[in-house]
């Protein structure tokens, strides 16, 4: 059984350690012992420096108890990830069964090498497959060799059809595999469409114009799309994600984030750094390589289960 992101969390719990100050020192810490302790667990847990000040001043000054000092980190906590809704209609279609409001939903996936694009599609793919919603894949990341390839033997196994998925060559232009893949999610009637891209960091000029012009592309077909641009990016990076969200979204509008690899590096911070800072939704968080390891974001159980 897959251990959940949110269970891994709790392990590193900054109240365990909380608790465990709190004991050493009978029950009563000054505010500078109290603050300085707070401060390193925060950054232990990855939250950003900029951001550690904010939320130690929402602790509330006076004489604090184990109790109060941890409801007041979660009430700051909570504050900053729900500036956002989570939900979008990607991630209410994988996690809670409702079909996107609009019909031929289009979702590109874009990222930098490595991230876990190809695997999260896998992932994505195989529970729209199970909840019933019928979704076109186009592998349109031509910059990798086998990256195509890849894509396709993972999707075959979730069941999905060839016809079903478009490939794009590698002389061939990745726009035009993503036109062709929206048009016959249009043509064909059905729920979603998915684009995988090439990755490589955004600085690479090529691939900027390239996700450009994906996105442009299929919205010649519709005047809403793409629905979704949702940025895959790998949780062990630490505040490298940060950069990358803003280079990304100054190339299209980032709409949501999808954060891997959380089971190699489960603190937390992270999250709350990127929310904080570009205010976008968490649309799914993966936690291992296997095809069932992608969950919903919830705040609440972050923020129960990491405080
Ligand atoms: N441990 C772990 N590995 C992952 C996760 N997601 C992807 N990977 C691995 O990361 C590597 C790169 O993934 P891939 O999907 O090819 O990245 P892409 O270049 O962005 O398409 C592969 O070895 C994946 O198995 C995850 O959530 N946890
Ligand atoms: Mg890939």
């Amino acid at each position: 059984m897959l251990k959940s992101f949110y269970s891994k969390l709790k392990e590193f719990s900054i109240s365990n350690s909380l608790k465990a100050l709190f004991l050493n020192e009978n029950s009563i810490i000054g505010n500078n012992v109290l603050f300085s302790e707070l401060e390193k667990l925060l950054v232990e847990a990855d939250v950003s420096i900029h951001l550690v000040p904010h939320i130690i001043r929402q602790i509330k000054k006076g004489n604090n108890t184990f109790e109060s000092v941890k409801e007041d980190l979660k009430g700051s906590i909570m504050e900053i990830l729900n500036v956002v809704k989570h939900d979008t209609p990607l991630s209410q279609a994988l996690f809670d069964n409702i079909k996107p409001p609009e019909k031929h939903h289009s979702v590109i996936i874009c990222g930098v090498n490595g991230s876990g694009k190809s695997t999260t599609i896998a992932k994505i793919s195989n529970l729209l497959k199970l909840n019933q919603h019928s979704i076109i894949v186009a592998a349109a990341d031509t910059f990798r060799a086998a990256a195509t390839e890849q894509l396709e033997r993972m999707l075959l196994k979730t069941g999905i059809v060839h016809e079903d998925i478009f490939i794009s060559s590698s002389n061939c232009d990745p726009a035009s595999v993503c036109y062709k893949g929206f048009e016959a999610t249009i043509d064909r009637n059905y729920d979603i469409f998915i684009a995988d891209t090439a990755g490589r960091l955004p600085t690479n000029i090529d691939l900027a114009r390239q996700l450009e012009k994906i996105a442009k592309t299929i919205n010649k077909l519709k005047d809403t799309a793409p629905s979704e641009v949702i940025l895959v990016v790998d949780g062990t990076s630490g505040q490298n994600v940060l950069s990358q969200v803003a280079a990304f979204n100054d190339i299209v509008k980032i709409s949501g984030l999808i954060i891997t690899k959380l089971d190699n590096r489960a603190k937390g911070g992270t999250i709350i750094s990127i929310i904080n800072k570009h205010k976008i939704p968490v649309v799914g968080i993966c936690n291992g390589e296997d095809i069932n390891a992608i969950q919903k974001f919830d705040a609440k159980e972050f923020v129960d289960n990491m405080i």
